[in-house]
């Protein structure tokens, strides 16, 4: 049980493109422990290890939380075989873009390879929610953020703003 600090925006550390996991071993099921500790204590529904500094191919996703009822979906070399033409538009946010939402388009149905926590094999059809989130923390595993599908203008914007944030008594 580990709550890691969880990096933000403006932070290189953010745009690396994270590595294969080779090996799902114990210290893998423990980062994914640390990540869905992390996950919940800043009330996410999702969480890539890059955005608590580990820059290797892992993602938890728990959309349906319910008090007690913690049941993380852990992803392990996760990898979108598919995607429909079909387009949906979510408004997204992400705990290392803090107070900044938006609408992204993404493709509405996709089907994604990954490990599980036990390095078994999986196939999974995803759509909505599911399909949106995993296509946004496997961004993160691209060293892509949400606001780098924004427009030109607004993405400058959320920069100035996460910047700001981040050091407050800088002019601007
Ligand atoms: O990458 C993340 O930070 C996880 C996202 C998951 C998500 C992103 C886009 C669309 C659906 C889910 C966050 O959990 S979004 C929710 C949020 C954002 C900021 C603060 C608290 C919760
Ligand atoms: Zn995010």
């Amino acid at each position: 049980m580990a709550i890691r600090p969880i990096l933000t925006a403006p932070d290189p550390r953010l745009k690396a493109v994270s590595t294969d996991v080779e090996v799902v071993d114990s210290a893998i099921r423990t980062l994914i422990e640390d990540m869905a500790d992390s996950m919940y204590a800043a009330d996410g529904i999702g969480l890539a290890a890059v955005q608590i500094g580990v820059a290797k191919r892992v993602l938890v996703i728990d959309l349906d939380q319910k008090e007690g009822k913690k049941n993380p979906g852990a992803y392990i070399n996760p990898k979108i075989v598919w995607a429909s033409d079909e387009l949906a538009v979510f408004e997204e946010g992400c705990l290392s873009v803090p107070e900044i939402w938006d609408y992204v388009e993404r493709p509405a149905r996709i089907k994604c390879e990954y490990l599980d926590s036990d390095g078994k094999a999986q196939v999974l059809e995803a759509d909505g929610m599911l399909a949106t989130c995993l296509q946004h923390e496997i961004d993160h595993l691209n060293g892509v953020l949400f606001i780098d599908h924004l427009s030109r203008l607004k993405r400058s914007m959320a920069v100035k703003k996460l910047t700001k944030l981040k050091n407050p008594s800088e002019p601007a």
